[in-house]
């Protein structure tokens, strides 16, 4: 430990502490923006950047950056100095001069951590006028937007980006004023390997990255009486949209959720939930003929739209290990406009599907050619809970005050098993408990499978199934995923099952759910509310569905049949 003072405060530090870190630990707030320190995810911005959180150092002629600068013994800092305060007050104000000022219709407008620090300063005007940057926007993916223009420099992308998932596709590009923070040669994002996973925008303090929106077209299309529009709601949104309207992360919302869809207009208020369920019977049939020798082990669960955009463009070696199930929104979208249509009579070329999910790669993954039946794609548009919020707002409707309601049926009915498919393990827990009983012929006890639960990059399993040890292997974040699929791949280990998730903590922390801001608690939050709601549901096994049953024998026929290989099954591309 080392002693130093900070403020007249004396302390104790251990050895490595940053000034910041040090300051904290004293209750003493210093500002930052570029700033991000994740680190049960490993991700530690590093950069000192924006140098706004800038202090004095006893015996030192430059203020110190505290987020990087480490305290020495006898350190003596002064946090709030005429000299310091002026220095980060000029830090804001220069940032300030090469940034838009549209706050009032800005995306971010109340979320932006540069907007909050230039209150949080008192900076009333901005000293330095002069020529400003411009970039072309890029929402070429239909999922992620760019708005250089509103970039600072801050590098939180790119270390999300680089060292998280692996993916590298952010670098500083070009010299001095034009330098910008782009994909290598300004390629459209499309252009590039991004899985649109959405992690660089869940750090990004301002707008500089978005979600493309589709709220306008949504709008449109509930006020269009000629359409048929329907909502399905991903699991882990329910955990999480409170959060937009000052209720506490983790907090269950199911019923206002729906009561609010039914006052924005949807014909039918249903859960994604209910095809989790679909996904898990078709998956466990086809993990099941896998370890009887048709296909090839682990099998890789494939919800994520943003790992099989990874997997494709990092392993295509591999592309015979993911499932072929279609994700569970994307199977909605087929039995939505198949089954439910047919079953009441509705033309389907007349329904509108809207996913509302946690995720920004369901808007790209909607869009793959693959998922489309005859003319008519599965699903129409995905709006994430953010978007989702800002449609409640839009309504006018006061979210903590609506009464709870229930989904329609029959494609609002699920199991526990479905609803932890939104935290990272959930989906091969799922898999688990179905696979179980249809291996054994015997009723599994105790359902719940710890080892795969929580938010640690990497866990594993090893459950007795019959005579059988079946090796689980579970990753979430996509560097964990790279070096789980690279051992594979070099026999270096062995799964039967794998889950991958590209967001670190699963669609919990997706990157179209309420900003976090840096805090992970919010993130465990929402995680164990999940498993809470599955403690709590009458049924917890996705093959005891009653509305999935009676689906499969009205309509679908075998699991892991012929239909349902057309209207629920893919396949992947290199
Ligand atoms: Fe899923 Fe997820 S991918 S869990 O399979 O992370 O159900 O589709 O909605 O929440 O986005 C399901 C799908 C889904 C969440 C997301
Ligand atoms: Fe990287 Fe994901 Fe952002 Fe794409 S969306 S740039 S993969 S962090």
């Amino acid at each position: 430990m080392i002693n130093i003072t900070i403020n007249d405060i004396k302390l104790q530090v251990p050895y490595g502490t940053t000034i910041l870190d040090a300051a904290k630990m004293a209750n003493i707030h210093i500002p930052t923006l570029c700033h991000l320190n994740l680190h049960d995810i490993n991700m530690v911005n590093r950069t000192a950047s924006c140098r706004v959180c800038l202090v004095e150092v006893e015996g030192r002629r430059n203020l110190a950056p505290a987020c990087a600068t480490e305290c020495f013994e006898g350190m003596v800092v002064k946090t709030n100095t005429e000299r310091a305060i002026r220095a980060r007050r000029t830090m804001v104000e220069l940032l300030l001069s090469d940034h838009p000022t549209d706050c009032l219709v800005c995306e971010k407008n109340g979320n932006c951590d540069l907007q909050r620090l230039a209150a949080e300063l008192g900076i009333r005007k901005i000293r330095y006028e002069g020529e400003k940057s411009t970039y072309t926007k890029d929402s070429s993916s239909g999922a992620l937007y760019r708005n250089p223009d509103k970039c600072i420099m801050c590098r939180r992308c790119e270390t999300m980006c680089n060292e998280v998932q692996t993916c590298g596709i952010y670098s500083a590009v070009d010299r001095g004023f034009e330098t910008v923070v782009a994909p290598a040669f300004n390629l459209p994002m499309i252009d590039t390997q991004c899985t649109f996973c959405g992690q660089c925008v869940s750090v990004c303090p301002t707008a500089a990255l978005t979600e493309v929106s589709y709220v306008d077209k949504v709008w449109e299309a509930l006020f269009d009486s000629e359409k048929y529009v329907i909502a399905q709601t991903a699991p882990a949104i329910r955990v999480a949209l409170g959060e937009e309207f000052g209720l506490n992360p983790g907090d269950n919302v199911t019923g206002k959720m729906v009561a609010a869809l039914r006052r924005l207009g949807f014909k039918k208020v249903f859960d994604t939930n209910f095809a989790a369920d679909v996904t898990i019977v078709e998956e466990a049939k086809e993990f099941i003929d896998r370890l009887n020798g048709k296909g090839r082990l682990p099998i890789l669960t494939s919800c994520c739209p943003s790992w099989v955009k990874f997997i494709e463009h990092q392993f295509p070696e591999l592309l015979d290990i993911p499932s072929t199930c279609k994700s569970p929104h994307m199977m909605f979208g087929a039995i939505a406009k198949t089954y439910f249509a047919e079953k009441f009579n509705i033309d389907p070329e007349k329904i509108v599907v809207v996913s509302i999910m946690p995720c920004i790669a369901k808007k790209y993954e909607i869009q793959r050619k693959e998922f489309k039946h005859g003319n008519l794609q599965d699903v129409d548009y995905v709006i994430t809970t953010r978007e989702f919020a800002r449609m409640i707002r839009e309504a006018g409707l006061d979210f903590t005050k609506l009464p709870d309601e229930d989904f329609d049926n029959p494609l609002g009915e699920s199991t526990g098993a479905a609803v932890i498919f939104g935290a990272t393990g959930g989906v091969i827990e799922a898999a688990l408990r179905t696979a179980y009983e249809w291996i054994t012929g015997e009723s599994l006890g105790n359902v719940e499978f710890n080892e795969v639960r929580g938010l640690k990059g990497f866990k594993e399993a090893t459950v007795k199934i019959k005579d059988m040890d079946i090796k689980i292997g579970v990753a979430n974040g996509l560097g964990n995923a790279r070096k789980l699929l690279e051992d594979i791949r070099d026999g270096k280990r062995f799964y039967h099952a794998i889950e991958i998730m590209a967001c670190p903590g699963g669609c919990i922390n997706g990157g179209g759910q309420p900003y976090h801001h840096g805090n992970l608690d919010i993130v465990k939050a929402r995680l164990e509310a999940l498993y809470k709601l599955d403690k709590s549901k009458p049924l917890r096994k996705s093959h005891e569905n009653p509305a999935v049953i009676q689906m499969y024998k009205e309509y679908i026929g075998e699991i892991g049949g012929e239909k349902a290989h057309k209207l629920l099954h893919t396949h992947y591309t290199k």
